[in-house]
């Protein structure tokens, strides 16, 4: 099997304006952001995958999360229209580099949808409604997508992957005090408890699982399962609201 590609984009000194929720937001490092991202593309070389690092955005904060922009599908590739208005411009220059590898749809308004919001899994697309992500978006996914679509109400995190992660095999890890859990009751379960809430996001390749560092807990249960687990800093990334996978875009 080819290697899988996997798009990033470095954070830039613009990334200390990311959109935020967090309390901590207004302690971005931009150094260590950029430390911590040298990190992560080593783990994602050591999982496997051939990067390939975009130019910063110097006039967009939130462009290195880079899975906000596109969901990819086996043949096609969905360019998402976000909802923030100061985040509509990263989408073009993934685009082209998508159209690389994908045929390109565009999501048009008024469907709204980050990319932070899909859960692609062997039999189903997850997609969840959060304050980003709209109804529209869903029957445009169901459209194009080739497998069923189910809707999962988001309670609390900003997308439905804060909470929810597919490691295959037919496991997820999930914080179920997040989302509504009842679409997801046939999948096997690796709990996060309150604590590790910030583990729920975690990024899969092949047997390498790439997980934030000092989640004790959820990490022992991953490697019980027989995965490899690289830890990562990302206290960075975490104040920018941004989680594992949300820096990367798979192209399998
Ligand atoms: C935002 O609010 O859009 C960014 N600061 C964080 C995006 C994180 N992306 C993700 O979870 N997929």
């Amino acid at each position: 099997m080819p290697s899988p590609i996997a798009l990033v984009r470095k954070p830039g000194p613009a990334f200390i304006s990311a959109l935020s929720g967090h309390p901590q937001k207004h302690r971005i490092d931009c150094q260590r952001a950029l430390d911590q991202h040298g990190h992560y593309i080593s783990a994602l070389r050591q999982a496997g995958a051939r990067v390939v690092i975009l130019e910063p955005l110097g006039e967009f904060p939130d462009s290195p999360f880079v899975e906000d922009t596109a969901v990819i599908f086996e043949r096609e590739a969905l360019i998402c229209c976000m909802k923030e208005p100061s985040r509509r411009g990263e989408v073009e220059s993934v685009a082209e580099e998508v159209g690389n590898h994908r045929a390109i749809i565009r999501l048009e308004p008024p469907a709204t949808l980050d990319g932070g919001d899909v859960l692609i899994t062997e039999q189903a697309v997850y997609v969840g409604q959060s304050t980003r992500t709209n109804r529209e978006a869903v029957t445009a996914l169901a459209d194009c997508c080739g497998k069923p679509t189910v809707s999962v109400p988001v309670h609390r995190g900003l997308h439905l992957k804060s909470s929810v992660s597919f490691l295959g095999k037919n496991l997820l890890v999930i914080d179920p005090s997040s989302v509504e859990t009842s679409s997801f009751k046939n999948f096997e379960w690796i709990e996060v408890d309150e604590s590790e809430r910030y583990a729920a996001n975690c990024l899969t390749l092949g047997n390498f699982v790439l997980l934030p560092a000092g989640f004790t807990k959820v990490a022992d249960k991953i490697r019980a399962h027989g995965f490899q687990v690289i830890e990562l800093e990302m206290s960075e990334f975490e104040k920018a609201d941004g989680g594992v996978t949300c820096l990367s875009l798979i192209i399998f």
